[in-house]
């Protein structure tokens, strides 16, 4: 399919190390995909579902050590330990090569290497990169198949260029040799005894997150976990923002949001551009600008339903594969926690045992149908409110960062940055509680800057210098904004209603940009008055609640900034400016 040199001796030493039966090319062409999908499910590696209800929609289980990212078996190699760690997990180049030499050796006996050319963003387009995924697994080739671009376009568009190479075997799903491990100096990435999401589908986090960000580094532009949505108000041009939160906090909620009622009714809407990942530029007007190198989502299914997302849902309802999700015998349909109140009587959960829905205990994981981080993948162009941008070359103009975690105090609502670099600053500081998207504790506070700690694929401090540096280069700088839904009262139920309703928190936010509506000066940056959040057709929210759920409590910002010192203090090369900021934090609590 190709003369690309680079391209053929990459696949040329992986034969030679993974020994494959025979290598096959994936072309992306439909009829060579439905062959992929046939043998999947001939191999019991995919459960056909009902084609009536759900046409091209297939379910998937992995083995039961294999559920989520695995954080603490994820490493940066490079040459120097300074250039990855402190954060990251580091491993010299050398040394985990020849590691995962060693695990690769003869591991594809027996079975067939597909070849995965794959571009992350529109194909040929000047911001696009490619990648090659040479991977053991029919689920991988399926499930990228839908996450990006695939097949002999991509080879075309790649010509005699270069690429981020990726190896990928499932090996023996062994948790005491899986790695997953990245060559930002090398352009390449090494996945094996894995078969899970963000593990192994390479152009996600390994390739547009770790790899692309080292790239962004080096010529001047900016890969980041963000959501990009537009909001469009009546018949004027949509305003994008783009949002950064941590794995499981509500990206791709926020990202299909349905504006609620009194929104509807002065013709607002609302356009998905992504859900997880954005790689931003400076554009010639000075402004940043923003494209979703995706093409699928690969979404949480428990808590997605009519309701609370009905966007993603509806994504669903196709050419979807669901991961970890209920086997519902009866109907051949799927199901998970929060989908609706009517579990299957007849049904097999996510370890592919008999499951008695009776047995099930809200506040007992372990009885849970559907695992926690259960995910479906499917195709952005299933998004009813898909924008009509997604595709654009230059991507869209971005009018505000956003921040946000999950916080059960110290975060208020929202609040606003002073200038740039302050909020880079309060990127840096961010924290959230742990999710069952990684494997390891849930619910722990810790700091996750950017929402890109387990992403960045270099120094920490040097990525927040080169978010310093990318101010100096933007005219036209976006505010920056910090949000949290998800503080907590007493009882420990959220205080805010979260979902549709944040669209009334974005709102403020876009009026802030155009200079509409004023605020209220505090410690940590700049907070609404709480009149100005439109609160009409709430039910439980008065303008007390609002005023709750935006203060600023001294005492916890006193303990927050001494937190934020210590994190500091962990990292290497954080920027001077950064400390300047925490200094006049302090100065500001002291007051
Ligand atoms: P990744 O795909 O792991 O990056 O996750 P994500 O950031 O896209 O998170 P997602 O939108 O899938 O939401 C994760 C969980 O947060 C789901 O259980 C949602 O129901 C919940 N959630 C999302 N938005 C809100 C909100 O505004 N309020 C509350 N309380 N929960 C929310
Ligand atoms: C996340 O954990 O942020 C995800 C899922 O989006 S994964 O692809 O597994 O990284
Ligand atoms: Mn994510």
């Amino acid at each position: 399919m190709t003369d690309n040199k680079k391209v053929l001796e990459f696949i040329e030493s992986a034969k030679k190390l993974c020994n494959p039966d025979k290598i096959v090319w994936v072309d992306g062409s439909e009829e060579q995909l439905e062959e992929f999908r046939q043998l999947a499910v001939d191999e019991k590696i995919l459960i056909k579902l009902n084609q009536d209800k759900l046409p091209g929609c297939y379910l998937h289980r992995t083995t039961v050590n294999d559920v989520a990212r695995v954080e603490g078996r994820t490493f940066i190699c490079s040459k120097n330990k300074e250039d990855s760690a402190p954060i990251n997990n580091w491993m010299e180049t050398n040394e985990a090569l020849e590691l995962m030499n060693g695990l690769y050796k003869d591991c594809m006996k027996g079975r067939t290497m597909y070849v995965i050319p794959y571009s992350m963003g529109a194909v040929g387009s000047k911001f696009s990169k490619i990648g090659i995924e040479l991977t053991d697994s029919i689920y991988v080739v399926l499930n990228m198949a839908i996450m990006t671009r695939v097949g002999a376009k991509v080879l075309e568009a790649l010509g005699d260029g270069d690429f981020v190479k990726g190896l990928h075997s499932y090996a023996e799903l062994s948790e005491e040799k899986r790695y997953i491990m990245h060559f930002p100096e090398e352009n390449l990435i090494m996945s094996i005894n894995s078969n899970y999401g963000g593990n192994v589908l390479l152009g996600k986090k390994c390739f547009a997150l770790r790899i692309a960000s080292y790239l962004g580094k080096n010529e001047g532009w900016m890969a980041e976990h963000m959501l990009i949505l537009g909001i469009q108000k009546g018949n004027e041009e949509p305003k994008y923002v783009a949002a950064a939160f941590p794995s499981a906090c509500g990206k791709t909620n926020l990202a299909m949001i349905i504006p609620p009622e009194i929104y509807k009714n002065k013709d607002y809407k609302c356009w998905c551009v992504g859900d997880d990942i954005a790689w931003i530029r400076v554009g010639e007007d000075g402004r940043l600008w923003a494209v979703n190198p995706e093409n699928g989502f690969f979404g949480v299914a428990p808590g997605t339903n009519m309701k609370s997302n009905p966007n993603a849902l509806l994504s669903t309802m196709k050419n979807t594969i669901f991961t970890n999700v209920v086997e519902n015998l009866d109907d051949g349909t799927v199901w998970w926690e929060g989908l609706n109140d009517n579990p299957p009587k007849n049904a097999i959960n996510w370890r592919g045992e008999k499951w008695d829905y009776t047995k099930y205990d809200k506040k007992d994981k372990s009885t849970c149908g559907a695992h926690p981080n259960s995910r479906f993948t499917a195709p952005t162009i299933n998004c009813p409110c898909l924008s009509d941008q997604f595709e654009a070359p230059n991507g869209v103009p971005i009018s505000a960062i956003i921040f946000g975690g999950r916080r059960a105090k110290t975060a208020p609502l929202v609040y606003e940055s002073r200038d740039w670099n302050n909020g880079v600053f309060v990127g840096s500081i961010m924290a959230s509680e742990t999710t069952a998207a990684a494997t390891g504790a849930v619910g722990v506070v810790r700091r996750d800057p950017m929402a890109m700690r387990p992403f960045v694929g270099y120094n920490m401090g040097d990525y927040f210098a080169h978010w310093v540096e990318m101010g100096k280069t933007i005219k036209n700088q976006p505010k920056i904004f910090n949000v949290n839904w998800f503080r907590t009262d007493d009882e420990g139920n959220f205080i805010w209603p979260g979902f549709g309703d944040n669209l009334r928190v974005l709102d403020w936010i876009l009026d802030r940009c155009e200079d509409k509506v004023d605020a209220e000066e505090t410690a940590i940056g700049f907070v609404p008055k709480a009149e100005d959040i439109n609160i009409e057709g709430l039910k439980d929210v008065t303008i007390d609640t609002i005023k709750e759920l935006l203060t600023v409590d001294k005492e916890n910002w006193i303990e927050e900034a001494k937190g934020i010192k210590d994190f500091y203090g962990e990292l290497t090369r954080v920027p001077a400016e950064l400390y300047a900021e925490l200094d006049k934090l302090n100065e500001n609590l002291n007051k």
